[in-house]
């Protein structure tokens, strides 16, 4: 793969066998692997010893450059960013950690010499389902950005016995199976036994006067359960530096454990360590805050306990004392689910350090920056005050204690002002009293930012107005991004080699905005020629997958139009169907019509009690199963939904798109990151200007996006006048007679009930507007059918998009956290 830094092939050779990345020390160490770690000959191996020796082989070569990071950060005592987030998708280790070493080629040749077959060994791989969706997936982009920026970082979270589930569809409905990750072992990880802090639940807070006869406080708590890290390195591209995800799982304590043995409970005993076991049991397979749900409250306080107590036994270990605490370490939460943070550090600094108040606080709020990723307001999270009490009775002292100092500045900033202390207290007071998340997120951080520049603005216009009239400058942007390691490099080689040989070098995957040096070629007929070669290869592939999958054909001419992403209403897969409905009556109302032939391709879980979305993927299958059969038809059309989209599966997706579909109701999607991958892999975007749409845009040029519908501003102008959705019903006929369709019962075998439930949502309340905004969007998808049949102008305009992406690497994002942020320095490990 790496064609750059080339000294005399001579040292290249003699480098490569030292450090064990030859061909021939490949191929020793696969076979010493299969045979001392799987126990197992060549001849006798199953696919799944193949790949376990294999990923070993690979991870001794990560050892290294990984020990060798540990010990430089902790002698240069380096600013360390610690990355909390409740979720993390790093998709399968194996093929990006071999881009990330630079031995594709040679791990492919020696594959190849042993006779095997190394496509088959890299899909064996099971991936870590750890996260729902964008929100993990961008903690995994961050953390290879961090090495490959050289950043001394640890990402911390909790190592799920379940992730997320896999999704199969029966009978058009999904089906959730549990995702047994774990089953066949996991040779990316290292248990780090010794590294285990217990964590404390329940029972009650008692005042006493330490031996200085200070009034001191003391938590005595009902439950201590144990959490033990797990290590899996994330390496850099190109660079020596091996950062580390720090993964918690729960166990009994040991001392609760003997308690109970010793009264001769033994059962019971047992019983506590099932119990315990269970908080890092299973991911909450949502993309919205579990209402009430004590386990997964216990689950948030686990793993930022652990992390913040292992920060702190970091700091002693290199700095030393604590007053340096802020300087040592900065916390990024990824969102509220980790803010707890902010009063545990409190209560360890305070409690167990000897510190005061003002001290503890100087020191936590300047640690902290929060990442807000959401404006949707049933998304913000909020607990009850009772269960916070019952579970953590010393960190609501801690947040009332906070709250108090918050509002008394409140008061004298605005005097008088009541509503508004109101509005930003850390305590709801209408109804049940209630503990908001994010204003303590806010209040207990140095910075906050929203994930894309619209976002942004409507964070500070909007849903922290009142915060930000108080602190303006505690206000950001960063725009996210994605790594094009794994989504260009990993998932289309192709592409990749030809964007390699056309620029002359393959530098961009280090520098994305080096792919602008494409645009000199956008013209070149030979380029186009190779780049639709690459993207019909890409199709075809897909289509055999998803013929072997789920039975469907499609043709490798048609536009390839796909929306794969968590299903939600706000996302408006169903504003899609409807334009696929209406393709389809237009073919059965005139069959010899010249249309462009089209390949729908959906992708996405729903969250398993959202009935809206579930009823969504059905009908998705519905209109597929009419369509795909109707002779009429004759393939002209075609619907398909490809099961379980994750990260695996996604890398089948980004390579094949012509067509990327990013729908939303504008102000609705913070960010969206799809839309960032499918761009770099040459799709065209059909969209809105919501989230990171706006800026795509911008980079790629209005001429080359498909834009449709209301901007966030006539959204919510339409919305204080009021917004009436059967009027479009009633005046549209195409509309109304696509919305009919679906009641005819035509999709459902004559039952003309079965999606009336979404129908009537969509006729009488419509909250995402999808019938305002139907007429734009079927125009559009027309001019987009328009632009396909030029194929010389549709491919400029492809690689054109290409050639503009470079913003939305990544790394660009983390260079933004790190100047303007974190305010932290890379720190180089030399290869
Ligand atoms: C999630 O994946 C996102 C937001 C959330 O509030 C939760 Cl709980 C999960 C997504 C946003 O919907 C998406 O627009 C954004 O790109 C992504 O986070 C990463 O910032």
């Amino acid at each position: 793969m790496s064609m750059a830094q080339s000294p005399e092939p001579l040292d290249v050779d003699r480098e490569r066998t030292r450090t064990g990345m030859s061909k021939t020390a490949l191929k020793q160490g696969f076979l010493d692997n299969l045979f001392y770690i799987q126990g197992r000959f060549r001849e006798v191996a199953t696919p799944h010893d193949l790949y376990m020796a294999a990923a070993y082989t690979t991870r001794d070569r990560i050892l290294e450059r990984w020990i060798k990071s540990a010990q430089r950060y902790k002698t240069n005592q380096s600013r360390t960013v610690c990355y909390l987030s409740a979720e993390f998708l790093p998709g399968p280790h194996l093929a990006n950690n071999l881009v990330n070493l630079g031995i594709v080629e040679t791990a492919t040749e020696a594959a190849h010499e042993l006779g095997l077959d190394f496509d088959a060994i890299i899909a064996e791989e099971a991936e870590p389902g750890l996260g729902n969706g964008g929100l993990g997936r961008l903690a995994a982009c961050f953390m290879d950005s961090l090495s490959t920026l050289q950043i001394p970082s640890i990402g911390y979270g909790i190592r799920y016995e379940f992730g997320i589930f896999d999704q199969t569809i029966e009978d058009g409905w999904q089906v959730e199976k549990s995702d047994n990750w774990l089953r066949n072992g996991n040779p990316w990880e290292i248990p780090r036994p010794k590294i285990r802090f217990p964590v404390l639940y329940g029972g009650y807070t008692e005042q006493y006067r330490d031996h200085d006869g200070r009034s001191r406080t003391r938590w005595v708590p009902a439950q201590i359960i144990d959490g033990v890290a797990y290590d899996t390195p994330i390496l850099g591209y190109g660079v020596g530096n091996v950062n580390l995800l720090r993964l918690w799982k729960a166990e009994a304590s040991e001392s609760f454990d003997f308690q109970a043995f010793n009264v001769g409970d033994y059962y019971g005993a047992v019983h506590a360590k099932i119990e315990a076991e269970t908080i890092s049991k299973v991911l909450y397979p949502n993309d919205e805050p579990e209402a009430g749900k004590e386990l997964r409250l216990k689950q948030q306080f686990f793993f930022v306990s652990c992390s913040i107590q292992d920060m702190i036994r970091l700091q002693f270990n290199t700095v030393g004392p604590l007053d340096s605490f802020a300087e040592k370490f900065v916390i990024q939460l990824n969102d509220t689910h980790p803010s707890l943070a902010i009063a545990e550090l409190m209560r360890l600094l305070m409690d167990e350090h000897d510190m005061d108040w003002d001290r503890a606080w100087d020191i936590t709020h300047r640690v902290f920056c929060y990442t807000n990723h959401t404006l949707l307001p049933e998304a913000l999270e909020t607990w009850s005050v009772s269960l916070f009490e019952r579970l953590l009775p010393r960190h609501l002292e801690i947040v009332y204690e906070i709250n108090r100092h918050f509002l008394d500045e409140v008061r004298v900033h605005f005097l008088g002002d009541e509503d508004r202390v109101r509005r930003m207290s850390l305590i709801a007071e209408d109804g049940e009293r209630r503990v908001r998340m994010a204003n303590l997120a806010v209040v207990g951080s140095r910075a906050v930012n929203g994930v894309a520049a619209l976002h942004s603005e409507l964070v500070k216009t909007t849903l922290f107005k009142d915060f930000h009239d108080f602190w303006p400058d505690r206000f950001h942007n960063v725009t996210n991004g994605v790594t094009p390691r794994r989504f260009m490099v990993v998932a289309n080689p192709r592409l990749s080699r030809l964007i390699s040989e056309t620029c002359g070098s393959d530098d961009w995957i280090r520098d994305l905005d080096r792919l602008r040096d494409l645009e000199a070629h956008a013209m070149d007929s030979g380029l186009h020629e190779r780049w639709h070669e690459v993207k019909i290869a890409a199709k075809r592939d897909l289509a055999a997958w998803l013929k072997h999958r789920t039975g469907v054909l499609l043709d490798p001419e048609a536009i390839f139009d796909v929306q794969a992403k968590r299903i939600h209403e706000y996302k408006r897969q169903h504003l899609n169907l409807l334009h696929i409905i209406r393709c389809y009556q237009r073919l059965k109302q005139s069959p010899n019509q010249d249309m462009v032939p089209r390949a729908f391709i959906f992708g996405g879980k729903a969250a398993p009690g959202y009935f809206m979305a579930k009823l969504i993927i059905k009908l998705i299958n519905a209109v597929a199963e009419v369509i795909n059969n109707d002779p009429q038809i004759n393939g002209f059309i075609r619907v398909v939904f490809m099961p379980d989209f994750n990260v695996k599966n996604g890398q089948h997706l980004y390579p094949a798109a012509n067509l990327s579909e990013q729908i939303s109701l504008a102000g609705k999607e913070a960010s969206g990151t799809g839309n960032m991958k499918f761009s770099m892999n040459g799709a065209l975007t059909i969209g809105t200007l919501d989230g990171a749409n706006v800026e795509i845009r911008e980079e790629v040029g209005k001429e080359n996006f498909f834009l449709f519908g209301m901007s966030a501003e006539e959204v919510s102008q339409r919305q204080r006048e009021g917004y009436h959705p059967w009027e479009h019903y009633a005046k549209d006929a195409e509309l109304k007679s696509d919305i009919d369709l679906i009641n005819s019962g035509l999709f459902s075998h004559g039952d003309t009930q079965l999606f009336r439930p979404l129908t009537d949502r969509l006729v009488n309340q419509d909250p995402f507007m999808v019938l305002a905004d139907y007429r734009a969007y079927i125009a559009c998808q027309d001019h987009v059918a328009e632009a396909y049949r030029d194929h010389r102008h549709w491919t400029r305009m492809s690689i054109l998009n290409v050639a503009r992406m470079g913003k939305f690497s990544s790394d660009r994002a983390i260079r933004e956290y790190a100047e303007h942020i974190w305010r932290t320095e890379p720190h180089p490990i030399d290869l």
